[in-house]
């Protein structure tokens, strides 16, 4: 593993780091506003005080914190392979690029001794799992290893509701950020309970109560989306039924899904889905860094 020089002082001197996926730049965003995002993201996370850490697999070398060069490699670069945990030996054995989903920056990132990790959604349990069975590494990742994953929530392009019972199924604690319901990504609410906790000491405290008990997997914090920057529900909905219509008239599969239905989405929205993107990455990198900051010595 390439640990970063500022991540592994910050690391070995006990000081606050945040760990960022790089799916969300390589196959979440268009370019450039992918590279604006990473670089933004890596500053309002030292803003707060604590070290940005972006994970990827470049030319068969595990990155834990990219430089702006590699920042900007990542965003460009065509045939980025988008990694689970299970590719990671893969993508390494064959000196391949990769990009790391949440499952795959979880795993990394608690390796190499990070506790918290900011991303902008999860992914879950695909509608149509009882046909396709399609189910992200990412709910049953969060099941076995020890991380603290900021997130809005989950898109509704997702079973949010199975989405929701399987994390239950899996033991994965959800706490919901000032906020009642697990949010859904463009939206604040989804009609799905999880428990609320009002700030981040409160988080820190579950995280430590977790941690005296001996249980394994992560910790889901839900931050939902600025109201100002929230979609009416109806106009979510209408694009997310049209991404999922071509979906299926092109017959996409497997790790291909999530990645189509986010590009059409940014089409059909006339890139509106992107600025609420930005927005609530933005927001959650700012809370995992106030997290990370309260966790440090625990
Ligand atoms: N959801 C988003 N944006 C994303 C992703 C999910 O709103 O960029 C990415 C994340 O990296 C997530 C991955 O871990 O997609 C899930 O992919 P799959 O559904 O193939 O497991
Ligand atoms: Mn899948």
């Amino acid at each position: 593993m390439n640990i970063k020089r500022e991540v592994s002082d910050a690391l070995s001197q006990g000081r606050p780091v945040v760990a960022l996926e790089s799916t969300l730049i390589a196959h979440g965003l268009p370019y450039p506003d992918n590279v604006k995002i990473a670089k933004k993201l890596e500053s309002v996370i030292r803003e707060e005080g604590a070290i940005p850490a972006t994970i990827a697999i470049l030319n068969g070398e595990i990155h834990i914190g990219l430089g702006n060069d590699e920042l900007e490699y990542i965003a460009k670069a065509k045939d980025v392979w988008k990694l689970s945990t299970r590719e990671i030996p893969i993508c390494v054995a064959q000196g391949r690029t990769g990009a790391t989903t949440v499952s795959a920056t979880s795993y990394l990132a608690s390796q190499a001794g990070i506790k918290v990790f900011s991303t902008g959604g999860l992914g879950g349990v695909h509608r149509g799992v009882t046909n396709t069975w399609d189910i992200s590494r990412d709910l049953e990742e969060l099941s076995q290893t020890e991380i603290i994953v900021v997130s809005s929530g989950a898109k509704s392009l997702l079973d949010l509701p199975k989405t929701v019972e399987y994390l239950e199924t899996k033991g994965v604690i959800i706490l919901g950020y000032k906020t009642d319901e697990f949010p859904a990504f463009y939206t604040r609410k989804s009609g799905l309970s999880i428990p609320r906790v009002e700030d981040v000491s409160e988080i820190a405290r579950v995280y430590k109560e977790k941690k005296k008990l001996k249980m394994p997997g992560g910790i889901v914090v839900g931050n939902p989306v600025r109201e100002d920057m929230e979609i009416p529900e109806e106009e979510v909905n209408n694009w997310i039924n049209i991404a999922l219509s071509l979906a299926e008239k092109e017959g996409i599969r497997g790790k291909q899904v999530t990645p189509f239905l986010l590009d059409k989405i940014k089409d059909i929205s006339n890139g509106k889905s992107v600025e609420t993107n930005l927005s609530l990455l933005e927001d959650n990198a700012r809370l995992a860094a106030k997290i990370a900051k309260e966790i440090v010595d625990a």
